[in-house]
């Protein structure tokens, strides 16, 4: 296994292979066999674009060919921040295939976060897009290439710059179909080995690296798939980045592409993108976010087509209100799902039959029986039904440590391999319901902001003595980013300097606090640590007092 990496114990191990549970096949492996069953049916649509199973096989397979014929080898990292699209789908298949392991990157990250990725792997490879909405990835790695002694190239979907590669000239290289099979054939990596590295949403100063083997992710995708109802006939929208656990494998496209199903790529999660898309391609899913959904209700777009093929309307990363999920049903006319899971693992869904009790108010209960959950009270021990505790889980996809982060692992994980969710949650009938956080950080719709790292860069500002950022309530997203500042004697700082000072580090953007407080103390307990709690109350509590004293809207 890829150094720096914690395998399943061998115990472990051997019974998720005796069970079938892992079976021993590759991602592309999983691919290949769709590809033998339906070489015909569309995988991907992307725009005007579309490839049948077969043209995305060889797709990958030439790409794969090209990345080795460029020197990349097995095991080697590639740092990988492309955006929603075919070349997407095939370049992360092709590295994968090459025995590459891609780094997840997602597009809102920057020169921070990207140089940060680039140094923990020591990546080989960086790839990207040419340019989004204004934003030139392309002048972003050649501003970090000199500070990254282990990159070698950059793989670029659009024009490259000079001494940059071409992905999709490289599709195009000519070269005979039995080199490309032997070639590869010579790469294949072994089931057990590590085949992506996704991003953790955060609670260290940095981001922690996920490591998924094959075993693991096939396992992941394709039971996730059972679990929600995966048929061949699906017809799958992929709305939020790819790049995350949710949109690629949970169930994601992966499930898609393992029963033979369609996938529908967005580029844009606005109204006016999505639903027309979905009336024309007779899309069956969707999978998506507290604010997105929140923004799609809002709308008078979804009225204007026909939802008629839409049976499930899926959101994940962070908890919609029961009353949301109601009128989600209500209003497009189909199955409401909520998704409660983590890119370290455990997935938790409701099911398409579950009564209205369950689907409007539950987190869902584990995809496979093999899923081990324990909540448990302060001292470790598990708590009875219907009381809030701790979640702990193990299993066949839940990784038992992070990539090159022993000091992370020995709190991230009790002493026999369970992994510490963070989260607050209570058990009914098997349901688990999410009662709140342990850990440090905003859950901004979704997207994951830690709270130490975002710290680490306010404190990074000359007039700041003390930082301590945490959530205040948002009606839209959830929850949003409150910065509490203490100030250097005689200095001084308003919202918009901390903010133009942060964005000048290059950090992504939703990181940035939306709030900033400035105050001469923090709450602090008897063991000398920040009462986060009691800073969330006081921001809670200011908010409501501004919404009640703010004159009425229509
Ligand atoms: C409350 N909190 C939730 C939910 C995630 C599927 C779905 C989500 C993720 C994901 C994922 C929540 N209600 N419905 O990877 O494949 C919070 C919890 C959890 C953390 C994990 C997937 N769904 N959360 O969001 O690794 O706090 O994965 O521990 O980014 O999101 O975040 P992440």
């Amino acid at each position: 296994m890829l150094a720096g990496c914690v395998p399943w114990p061998e115990e472990a191990t051997a019974r998720y292979r005796s069970k079938g549970i892992w079976q021993g096949i590759t991602l592309p492996e999983m691919l290949e066999r769709t590809i033998a069953e339906v070489p015909d049916k569309v995988a991907v649509i992307d725009g005007e674009m579309r490839l049948t199973y077969a043209q995305l096989g060889e797709a990958v397979d030439r790409l794969a060919y090209a990345f080795v014929r460029r020197g990349l080898r097995p095991l080697d990292r590639a740092v990988f921040q492309l955006g929603n699209g075919v070349d997407m789908v095939v370049a992360f298949l092709g590295l994968i295939k090459a025995g590459v392991i891609p780094v997840m990157a997602l597009p809102a990250h920057r020169q921070s976060e990207i140089g940060h990725f680039l140094a923990h792997a020591e990546a080989v490879a960086y790839l990207i897009p040419d340019v989004v909405r204004g934003f030139d990835f392309r002048a972003m790695a050649e501003e970090l290439a000199p500070n990254c002694a282990s990159l070698r190239h950059v793989f670029v979907s659009g024009t490259p710059n000079a001494g940059q590669h071409d992905l999709r000239a490289m599709i195009a290289e000519p070269a005979p179909a039995d080199i490309i099979r032997e070639t590869l054939a010579a790469r294949r990596p072994d089931a057990g080995e590590v085949a992506l590295l996704l991003l953790s949403g955060g609670t260290t100063a940095i981001p922690k690296m996920i490591p998924r083997t094959h075993d693991d992710y096939v396992y992941n995708c394709t039971q996730c798939g059972k679990a929600t109802g995966f048929r061949r006939d699906i017809v799958y929208l992929a709305v939020l980045p790819m790049a995350h656990n949710f949109t690629l494998a949970s169930p994601g496209i992966l499930a898609a592409f393992s029963v033979g199903g369609t996938v529908v790529v967005a580029r844009s999660p606005t109204p006016e993108a999505v639903f027309p898309l979905i009336e024309r391609h007779r899309v069956t899913m969707v999978c998506t976010a507290v604010p997105l959904v929140t923004s799609w209700l809002n709308s008078s777009v979804p009225a204007q087509h026909d939802l008629s093929s839409l049976e499930v309307l899926m959101n994940g990363g962070a908890k919609l209100v029961p009353e949301l999920r109601r009128r989600v049903e209500e209003r497009f006319g189909c199955r409401f799902m909520e998704s409660f899971g983590t890119g370290e693992g455990l997935l938790c869904n409701t099911r398409y039959d579950d009564p209205e009790e369950v689907r409007f108010h539950s987190a869902g209960r584990p995809i496979s029986p093999e899923d081990e959950i324990r909540i448990v009270d302060p001292y470790g021990n598990e708590v009875p039904d219907g009381v809030p505790g701790e979640l702990l889980a193990r299993g066949p996809y839940t990784i038992r440590g992070y990539y090159k982060a022993p000091e992370t692992n020995a709190n991230a994980f009790t002493a026999d391999g369970f992994y510490r969710m963070g989260d607050v949650v209570k058990r009914i009938d098997g349901n688990l319901y999410v009662e709140g956080r342990m850990k440090d950080q905003v859950n901004r719709g979704g997207e994951k902001i830690s709270c130490e790292e975002v710290e680490d860069h306010i404190l990074a500002h000359p007039a700041v003595s003390g930082a301590c950022v945490v959530a205040m309530p948002d009606p839209a997203y959830g929850e949003k980013a409150c910065a509490f500042v203490i100030l250097r004697p005689g200095h001084s700082l308003d919202f918009r300097g901390l903010v133009d000072f942060m964005a000048a580090r290059k950090i992504a953007k939703f990181k940035l606090p939306e709030r900033l407080e400035i105050v001469d103390s923090f709450p602090i307990s008897p063991a000398g640590k920040i009462l986060r709690r009691e800073l969330r109350a006081v921001i809670a509590a200011k908010l409501a007092a501004e919404t009640a004293a703010a004159p009425a809207t229509a």
